[in-house]
C-alpha cells in the first residue's frame, strides 16, 4: 500500500524515545538527546544507513508529530494515563520486571494490566509496520515490548526482526509463573535474532520455549516450525569507551573530581555506589556491609566516607516507595550513630546529575561499590573502569550482574553473603596500588574491546545472518 510518510532501512523500536522534552527559560519546547548507551550506539548505526526510533515521549496524552533530532527520524507513539499506569508501571514494572529479577519482590499479576501491555504493543508495532522501509530491519528492544516482534511479522512480513533484552531472561521455574507466558514466548518467536546479555539468559529462554511451548530447540535455536529458527544468543552491551573517556579527560571534569574529594575532607578511602533507586541494585546489601565495618571499627569516618547516589525511579510503583523509605531510615540510622558532626558516615543524595558530575564522582572514588542481587548488565561497572584513565580505584562487583562475567578481575563478592562483601570491600581498598592498576588496567582493556559500537554491530550482524551464526569477527 503506497504512504506519503517516509520508511527506513533500520528502525529501532525502544519503551522510550532517545529524547526528553525540555522546557525553556522562555517557555518553549525543545528536544535534548538522552545521554544513554543506546542512542551513542544507534548513532554510529545510522551513519551508514538512515533510521528510524519509535518509542514514547514521556508524556501522557497525544504524542507530538514525528520530528528528526540528530539525524535519527523520531516517531513519538502516545500512551495514555491509564497506560502509562497499567503498560507501564503496572505489567512491565510490576509484573515482568520482579519475575525477571528473581523475584526479589514478589510479582503481582492482573488481568486488565495485560491487556494494556497487549492493547501498547500493538499501537508500536502498527507504527513500526508503518515507517519501515520494504526489507528494513526491525530492532525491538527490552522487556516491555516483547508482543512486538510477532505483532510485526503479521503485518510486515518482508522485513527481519530483532530483539534485544537488557534484563535477565529468568530461569523457566520463575518464568513459569507468569499467567500468560506462552503468549510471552510466541510473542518474541516472531523475530529472527534474539539477543542477550549472558548466555545463561539465552538458554533460560531457549528451555522456556522447550518446556512451555514443547517447542523443539538445537543449541542456541528454537524451532518455530517446519520453515523457520530463530537463534537465541548473548551479546552483551557496553557503554561508549572513547566519547565516555574523553569527558572524563576533560580539564573541568578532573578539577571538580579533585573538588568533591576536598569538599568531603579529602577522605582516604572514597566509596561510591551510583544506581537507579531499584530493589534490585543491592543498596541495602552495601549499607549493611558499610555499617558492620563502621561498627567493627575496621573502617571510620573521616578516613573513610560513602557516596550514595540513587537516582529517582519509578516512583509510583509501591515497592519502590517502599524501599527508598527504608534505605532512608537506614542511612539516617547509620549517621545517627555512627557519623560526626562534618563527617556523616554516608552521604546519600536522592537525586539525579549531568554526566560531567558522574564522570568526575567515578574518578573521585577509590572504590566502587556494584553489588546487585541480579542485574542484566549494569553500565555503571563499566563506566567506571572507563572513567579510570588514571588506572586509579577498584571495582567491587556482584556476579549476579552481566557485567561480572566479563570483568573477572573486579573485586567480586555475592552481595547476599555480608560477610564476604565486607571482606571484598577491605581487599578493594588494601590491595597494593600496583596491584590494583594492573587489574583496572584489564578491566578497561576488556571494556575499550568491547564497546557499545562494537555491540551494535556485533548484534546487527548476528540479525542479518540469523538463524545461522554470523562469521566470527576479530574478538569472538
Ligand atoms: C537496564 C538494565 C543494563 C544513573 N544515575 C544517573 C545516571 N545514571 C546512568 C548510569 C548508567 C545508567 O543510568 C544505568 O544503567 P545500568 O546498566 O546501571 O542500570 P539500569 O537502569 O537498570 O539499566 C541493566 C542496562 O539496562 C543496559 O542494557 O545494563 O542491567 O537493568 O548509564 O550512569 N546518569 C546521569 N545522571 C544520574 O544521576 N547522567
Amino acid at each position: 500500500m503506497p504512504s506519503a510518510r517516509p520508511t527506513f532501512d533500520l528502525v529501532v523500536a525502544a519503551n522510550r524515545l532517545p529524547v526528553d522534552k525540555v522546557v525553556t527559560e522562555t517557555g518553549e519546547t525543545e528536544w535534548r538527546r538522552s545521554p544513554g548507551g543506546l542512542v551513542t550506539a544507534m548513532e554510529s548505526v545510522m551513519r551508514a544507513q538512515p533510521g528510524a526510533w519509535v518509542g514514547w515521549a514521556g508524556d501522557a496524552g497525544d504524542a507530538p508529530e514525528p520530528f528528526e533530532e540528530d539525524g535519527i527520524h523520531l516517531e513519538p507513539v502516545p500512551l495514555s494515563a491509564a497506560e502509562v499506569r497499567d503498560f507501564y508501571e503496572g505489567f512491565s514494572n510490576d509484573t515482568l520486571w520482579p519475575i525477571y529479577h528473581d523475584v526479589i519482590v514478589p510479582a503481582r499479576f492482573h488481568r486488565d494490566w495485560w491487556a494494556s501491555y497487549q492493547t501498547v504493543n500493538r499501537r508500536f508495532a502498527e507504527a513500526v509496520a508503518e515507517v519501515a522501509a520494504p526489507g528494513a530491519t526491525v530492532w525491538v528492544q527490552d522487556y516491555q515490548l516483547q508482543l512486538v516482534p510477532a505483532l510485526v511479522r503479521e503485518l510486515r512480513p518482508d522485513v527481519r526482526i530483532g530483539w534485544f533484552d537488557h534484563i535477565p531472561f529468568p530461569p523457566v521455574e520463575l518464568f513459569a509463573q507468569l499467567p500468560w507466558r506462552a503468549q510471552l514466548l510466541e510473542g518474541l518467536l516472531g523475530a529472527d535474532f534474539l539477543g542477550f546479555q549472558r548466555q545463561a539468559d539465552a538458554r533460560n529462554f531457549v528451555r522456556a520455549c522447550r518446556q512451555l511451548l514443547g517447542a523443539a530447540t538445537k543449541g542456541d535455536r528454537v524451532a518455530v516450525d517446519h520453515e523457520r529458527q530463530v537463534r537465541a544468543a548473548a551479546i552483551p552491551i557496553s557503554v561508549d569507551f572513547r566519547g565516555l573517556e574523553a569527558l572524563a579527560k576533560r580539564p573541568d571534569v578532573r578539577a571538580r573530581a579533585k573538588e568533591i574529594r576536598a569538599s568531603l575532607g579529602d577522605p582516604k578511602v572514597l566509596m561510591l555506589g551510583v544506581d537507579r533507586l531499584d530493589y534490585t541494585k543491592g543498596i541495602r546489601h552495601r549499607l549493611k556491609a558499610y555499617e558492620e565495618l563502621l561498627l567493627e571499627g575496621r573502617i571510620s569516618p573521616p578516613d573513610v566516607t560513602f557516596v550514595q547516589v540513587a537516582t529517582p525511579s519509578r516512583e509510583r510503583v509501591e515497592a519502590y516507595r517502599l524501599l527508598r523509605t527504608e534505605i532512608e531510615q537506614t542511612v539516617g540510622r547509620i549517621n545517627g550513630d555512627l557519623g560526626h558532626i562534618g563527617a556523616p558516615a554516608v552521604h546519600y543524595l536522592h537525586h539525579s546529575y549531568p554526566r560531567e558530575e558522574m564522570a568526575a564522582l567515578f574518578q573521585a572514588a577509590d572504590v566502587m561499590l556494584v553489588t546487585p542481587l541480579r542485574d542484566g548488565m549494569n553500565l555503571v561497572a563499566k563506566e567506571y573502569v572507563t572513567c579510570r584513565y588514571d588506572l586509579g580505584g577498584a571495582l567491587v562487583l556482584s556476579e549476579f550482574t552481566g557485567a561480572w562475567h566479563e570483568l573477572h578481575q573486579s573485586f567480586a563478592c555475592n552481595p547476599h553473603d555480608i560477610e564476604g562483601l565486607k571482606q571484598a570491600i577491605l581487599r578493594a581498598m588494601n590491595t597494593p596500588a600496583k596491584d590494583k592498576q594492573r587489574i583496572m588496567r584489564a578491566l578497561r582493556r576488556r571494556v575499550s574491546d568491547n564497546d557499545v559500537q562494537r555491540w551494535a554491530s556485533r548484534y546487527l550482524a548476528a540479525l542479518a545472518a540469523a538463524p545461522e551464526r554470523p562469521a566470527p569477527d576479530r574478538y569472538a
